[in-house]
């Protein structure tokens, strides 16, 4: 029976609970660790962005929530680390929102080429009403969205030839995210496109799988994509925007003043990192220049030709990303520059 006993008590002295997943985020000490990994590298505003988010948090918490982050995609990519938020294996990451339509349909309106005129009715529309609705969808999904952080303006590169009117599209085997709106557009305009996962976009670029690929000039250049791309056009197509994604059996197991600061957190990380993006995506474009990339500019007449090809498509797809949704952020545009 003394067998028994230490069995008994060593079984139980180990820790290993089986309890409901919750002691994967919380340690015996009552201390919750947040797992957060993203798709850049450790020097882009993104990462920078979530290293303040982890200061304020293990800040307010008195370190009652620890914060581990991973960049490069060392977690995987954005529709693997979203799926692993669902899982509960992970607690946050912050994906683009292309490839988050696969899991709310109605991201996708962000998607609608030249839908944003500039980052500050971006940044209305984002953080008024109808975004903050946009990411209550998210709860369906056992996801929570904390807030909305900047990707920014996207542009294309390629090694193939300069871009300036709508017919050098033509044949261009294109990267794009993991999302049907952006293959149908660049169908439309001519291109050859191929969805792909950001982790393998460099191999494909420096292997010629794919001719090129569009993102701001920040990820360009902080990625070093001039390293295997030669040409780069300021086509500004889409504003993208990234989501600070929590996942919801996590956060449903904070307690009320834990929700409320790393709510806080993100929004407050967030207009860090948009301050940061900003100032990267003004200057990198030169810096892209002095590495040796070819810049062209589209001019607004060429601009115009490519908006009118897309608009098939943006009709389109209205249905499968919700009227409403489509109606509401229309109309949030305009009442954002009245
Ligand atoms: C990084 C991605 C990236 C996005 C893309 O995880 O996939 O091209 O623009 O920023 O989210």
């Amino acid at each position: 029976s003394t067998v028994l006993l230490i069995a008994m008590l060593a079984a139980c002295g180990n820790g290993d609970s089986s309890g409901d997943g919750d002691e994967s985020a919380s340690g015996d000490d009552g201390v919750k660790t947040i797992k957060a990994g993203i798709g850049l590298n450790e020097d882009h505003p993104q990462y920078k962005g979530l290293l303040k988010f982890k200061e304020i948090v293990e800040k307010k918490t008195d370190g009652k929530i620890k914060v581990e982050t991973y960049h490069s995609g060392q977690l995987g990519d954005d529709r693997s680390m979203t799926e692993a938020l669902q899982l509960g294996s992970q607690e946050v990451t912050i994906p683009s929102t292309a490839p988050l339509a696969n899991f709310v349909p109605d991201f996708s309106v962000f998607d609608i080429p030249f839908l944003f005129p500039n980052t500050e009715v971006a940044d209305k529309v984002l953080d008024g009403q109808v975004g903050q609705d946009i990411l209550k969808k998210l709860e369906d999904q056992n996801l929570v969205g904390l807030a909305y952080w900047e990707n920014g303006f996207r542009d294309v590169t390629n090694s193939k030839h300069p871009i300036k009117t709508m017919d050098d599209f033509k044949g261009l085997k294109l990267r794009t995210m993991e999302n049907d709106l952006h293959l149908d557009a660049f169908k439309a305009l001519g291109a050859n496109p191929t969805p792909m996962a950001f982790t393998e976009l460099f191999t494909a670029m420096q292997q010629g799988t794919v001719d090129g690929q569009e993102n701001p000039y920040a990820t360009i250049y902080l990625q070093k994509f001039y390293e295997v791309q030669k040409y780069v056009s300021n086509t500004h197509h889409i504003y993208s925007p990234f989501v600070f994604l929590m996942s919801k059996d996590f956060y449903d197991g904070l307690s009320e003043d834990q929700q409320k600061i790393v709510k806080e957190a993100a929004v407050e990380s967030g207009k860090y990192e948009r301050k940061l993006n900003r100032e990267a995506n003004d200057k990198y474009l030169d810096k892209l220049q002095e590495e040796g990339m070819k810049y062209t500019e589209i001019s607004p007449e060429a601009r115009e030709e490519m908006k009118k090809a897309v608009q098939p498509v943006i009709d389109d797809y209205k249905s499968e990303i919700g009227e409403e949704t489509v109606d509401k952020v229309y109309q949030a545009i305009e009442d954002a520059q009245k």
